[in-house]
This record gives C-alpha cells, structure tokens and sequence, in this order.
C-alpha cells in the first residue's frame, strides 16, 4: 500500500472502530475481561450423577461430556455446593410407582402436575453417585434432595410441594453468599428450577449453559430459558469465567 492509500485505510478503520463505541484497547481488553467473583459468589453444581449420564436410567444426552468444565470452573470460585438427587425406593416421582403409567407421562398429585421418569437416583445406589470424574475437593457441601417418599424435588432449594425447604437458602445466607452460579444436569429441569429458587429467594442467579445438558421433553428446554429469562435468572458460557 502507498503511503497516502494507508493512511487513508487506517482513518476508516479508525472511524469504524470509533463508531462501535470503542478504541482498538478497549475491544481487547473487553474481550479478555473476567466476571470477578469473590467470596459472595458460590458454584452449585446440580446432580452430576451416573443416573443422568449416557449409560445410567434417565441418562441426559452427552450429559457426561460437561464434566471436565465444571472441574475446570469450580477451581475459580471459593464456595462450591454439589446436589445430588436422592430418591427412595419406590418414589412418587417413578412410573413404575403408578400403575398403567409410563416415563415421562404426567400425573396430578396433591402439590400439582408431576411428570414420571425410570427409576432413577436411589438412596445408596450406585446410581446415584457422583460421576467418577467430577472431581471438586474443594466442594463444602453436598445437599440431596427428594428424599420423601411423595414429593420430589428438582430444586436445589425447596420441594415439589413448594413448601418444604432444604435448608440450602440459609445455609448460603448464613455464609453471606449473595450470588449462585449454576450449572450441571438438567438444565430444563433441576437446574432451571434451582435457578428459579434462587432468585425467588432473592440471590442473584447465572446458568452457565455450556456447563450443563438438558432432557428436553415436550418443548421443556426453551420453556425453561423463557422462565428464567422472566425471572432475571442471567445466561453465561463458561468463557465468560475461565
Ligand atoms: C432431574 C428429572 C428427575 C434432574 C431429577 O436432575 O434434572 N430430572 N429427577
Ligand atoms: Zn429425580
């Protein structure tokens, strides 16, 4: 290029640059900047367990593959909660508990609508372990959930009956923990709905969505990010924190 022609060239791409609103610095360190989380901010790391892994009873399609992610974030927070779903023998919420009625159907129980699943997530199964790889040391509680008989529990926070609490939401406040990050399985189901807790218990929320796989049953998926869109429930990728 000759010098004029590049002076020329380097004017316009200035003005374009200007007209977004940002210097060539600014853009770079937009693109590289972190969200800063510190010790008001905790991971909660939903039911990564084998059940909801391609292989086990109600396997969340490449449900596995966001293991190594999420290993990856917890290393950037100070406080990390896992769940894990903790079913008894013969739960309300299994098909094989209703005669005539198959998984994913839907049935009315005394709290409202219930969808059946496989039997899935048993106390002291294997089931119901953690994936063999998840590997979070740093983790300070494991809170399980739908453990009574009749009534299940997608959130992290409070039973089906939407009365029940686990004890999760002044467990973090007693910690002075304002703000959750969630990710893990499902997405449209006990993330979605711990995410909703969270907010209606008035902490700030974020899914990372990359960090977690949903089911997807029935239009559940979209449902679910229009439900947390409404209720202030903000969506990340994983890039924006590691
Ligand atoms: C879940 C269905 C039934 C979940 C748990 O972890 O999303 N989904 N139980
Ligand atoms: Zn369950």
């Amino acid at each position: 290029m000759e010098n004029v022609q590049r002076r020329e060239f380097l004017r316009r791409a200035g003005s374009v640059m200007l007209a977004a609103g940002m210097s060539a610095g600014a853009a770079q360190v937009f693109a590289q900047s972190k969200i800063k989380l510190g010790a008001k901010d905790a991971l909660i790391v939903v039911d990564v367990q084998n059940c909801f892994v391609p292989g086990g009873s109600l396997a969340v399609a490449k449900g596995d593959e966001i293991v190594p992610l999420i290993n990856t974030l917890a290393k950037s927070f100070q406080n990390v909660v896992l769940t894990q779903d903790w079913h008894t023998p013969g739960h309300v919420s299994f098909a094989s508990s209703h005669a005539g009625k198959k998984p994913f159907d839907a049935v009315k129980l005394g709290y409202g609508d219930q969808i059946l699943w496989p039997d899935h997530c048993v106390q002291g199964t294997e089931g119901a372990n953690l994936h063999k790889d998840l590997a979070i040391p740093t983790a300070q509680l494991i809170i399980r959930k739908g453990y009574h008989k009749d009534v299940d529990s997608y959130s992290a926070f409070m039973e089906a009956d939407r009365k029940t609490k686990t004890g999760l939401e002044a467990y973090l406040k007693a910690r002075g923990i304002n703000s959750v990050y969630v990710c893990g399985l499902a997405t449209d189901f006990c993330v979605a709905w711990t995410a909703l807790d969270a907010r209606k218990s008035g902490f700030a929320a974020t899914v990372i969505e990359d960090a977690c796989r949903g089911i997807d049953a029935q239009g559940s998926l979209a449902a679910a990010w229009d439900n947390m869109k409404k209720a202030g429930v903000k969506r990340i990728q994983s890039g924006a924190i590691v």
